[in-house]
């Protein structure tokens, strides 16, 4: 009993290992990029990943969000997807300080991403 158990476990884990890596969807670059230190507000927030995101008609199932320093949502617009960029337009002219954006974005094969990244207004 004991011993099938742990037969099934290592198959198991033989198949999940074999599971492309490559699906899941990680932030390759972005605008602003991570840890800039901007002078100038930025007019829009757009996210570039490794993989084709999902998209469901009416459904925003990828969301962008941005924080200021003390945590207080920043007013953005709709996000838009095409392919593998997420852009959102900023509603508003930032001042100065540390900013977050937080992402969850939903891949093609369905895992999902959710993380966050940082820049500064000087
Ligand atoms: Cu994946």
């Amino acid at each position: 009993m004991g011993i099938k158990v742990s037969i099934a476990t290592i198959i198991l884990l033989l198949i999940s290992s074999f599971v492309p890596v490559q699906a899941h969807s990680v932030l390759v670059s972005s605008n602003p990029a991570n840890g800039a230190i901007l002078s100038q507000s930025p007019t829009s927030l757009v996210l570039n990943f490794s993989e084709t995101l999902a998209q469901i008609k009416n459904k925003d199932i990828n969301k962008v969000s941005l924080l200021d320093a003390t945590k207080k949502i920043i007013k953005l617009g709709k996000v838009s997807v095409s392919n593998s960029v997420v852009k959102v337009i900023i509603a508003q002219t930032l001042a100065k300080g540390k900013y977050q954006i937080h992402f969850h974005v939903v891949a093609d094969d369905g895992h999902i991403t959710d993380n966050f990244i940082s820049f500064s207004m000087k």
